[in-house]
């Protein structure tokens, strides 16, 4: 038995109650050894490439918000892939995607139902980590997916792409669509989402490429990955700043809502929008002239690949340690990178002359 039974009551104990009681009922545990514990997981464990894959685990699913199309495209990948190993998938999650507070009670339930690895994608970079060191020191694999927590805080990362080849990317296609001048705006999903703000970071050092000195980057927008919302900011941005000449939009939420907005409106096919939204979305749009490109990857991969590699922790091939490699079925064979991030690979870009290649 992996898991020694007092370590999962005292999980479930802690996520109910307070820290210090059951630190107390547990013998003692103190924030001390919890800290160490945690970080042993990946430092110390030694990984066994060639361990067997564990079959008849739990894996979690925590996305930022379930509701969002995107989010349950990724699961059902997450879902497959479990069924295909022989383990069991569920999947828990706020609807609203500034929950933070909703998102660490989620990660309390997950400890609680002992679980044995829980895939999250984080609302926000901090906010979560006080549960989800719990739930390692509990013994229970954490890895984010989609959007990351601090790296001391999960065991690894499955990240979509390169968050630097994301938001460099976003602008070069939007200065090709708009002859590299004039204003632009970016409208982002929730003010603290880790994901979107890595991007905007990339974006912002990419404008300071001498060649997009005519570009003007005006504001950075937050429609909380809320349609209404993100609807409303972009009709508020095109108010604030007639001259606006283009939108990046890293979220599928704010891009389907920005397009439908440019799309009713005399803007359509003068203001640009890009960004990263789904091929199923954004079709119309890319059909009625609204939107010259976008990109994304695939979400079910992302979430099959979240569910292997919950697997292969838990199995014990990986520790979440740069340099280890696992196999994650047909997708092939994984290096874990830099502080424990592994990479899905390259986006596509989508326009009007490969849209219809793909339906997710
Ligand atoms: C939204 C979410 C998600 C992001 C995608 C691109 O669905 O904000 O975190 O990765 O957009």
């Amino acid at each position: 038995m992996r898991k020694s039974t007092l370590r999962r009551s005292c999980a479930a104990l802690a996520a109910v109650t307070s820290f210090a009681l059951a630190a107390t009922a547990c013998g003692g545990t103190t924030k001390e050894d919890v800290k160490s514990d945690t970080a042993s997981a990946s430092a110390t464990g030694k990984a066994d490439p060639n361990a067997e894959l564990k079959k008849g685990l739990t894996v979690g699913f925590l996305p930022k918000q379930v509701n969002n199309p995107y989010f349950t495209s990724a699961d059902k990948g997450g879902e497959a892939a479990l069924k295909e190993l022989g383990s069991s998938y569920k999947e828990v999650g706020p609807s609203s995607a500034t929950d933070t507070s909703g998102q660490v009670s989620y990660v309390n339930t997950l400890t609680q139902q002992q679980v044995d690895a829980m895939a999250v994608s984080a609302q926000d970079p901090g906010a979560l980590c006080t549960a989800l060191k719990q739930a390692m020191s509990n013994d229970i694999k954490v890895v984010t997916y989609d959007s990351d927590t601090k790296p001391e805080c999960r065991n690894a990362f499955v990240s979509q792409a390169s968050a630097e080849d994301l938001g460099r990317t976003e602008v070069q296609l939007l200065a090709e669509q708009i002859g590299y001048k004039g204003e632009i705006a970016i409208l982002s999903a929730a003010q603290t989402a880790t994901n979107q703000n890595i991007w905007i970071d990339f974006m912002k050092d990419e404008l300071k490429d001498p060649k997009y000195k005519d570009i003007k980057l005006v504001k950075v927008a937050y429609g909380d990955d809320d349609a209404q919302k993100s609807f409303q900011q972009t009709q508020g941005l095109l108010q604030e700043y007639p001259n606006l000449k283009g939108i990046i939009s890293p979220t599928t939420v704010g891009i389907k809502a920005a397009a439908q907005y440019l799309s009713g409106s005399k803007y359509k096919g003068k203001v640009k929008l890009t960004g990263l939204g789904t091929p199923n979305d954004m079709r119309k749009y890319v059909k009625n002239g609204t939107v010259e490109g976008f990109e994304l990857w695939d979400p079910a991969k992302l979430g099959e690949l979240a569910a292997r590699t919950s697997v292969a922790l838990v199995s014990g091939q990986i520790t979440g340690k740069e340099g280890e490699t696992f196999t994650a079925g047909d997708m092939g064979e994984f290096t874990i990178g830099k502080d424990g991030v592994i990479s899905l690979g390259k986006p596509t870009v989508f326009t009007k002359d490969n849209i219809d290649q793909f339906d997710f």
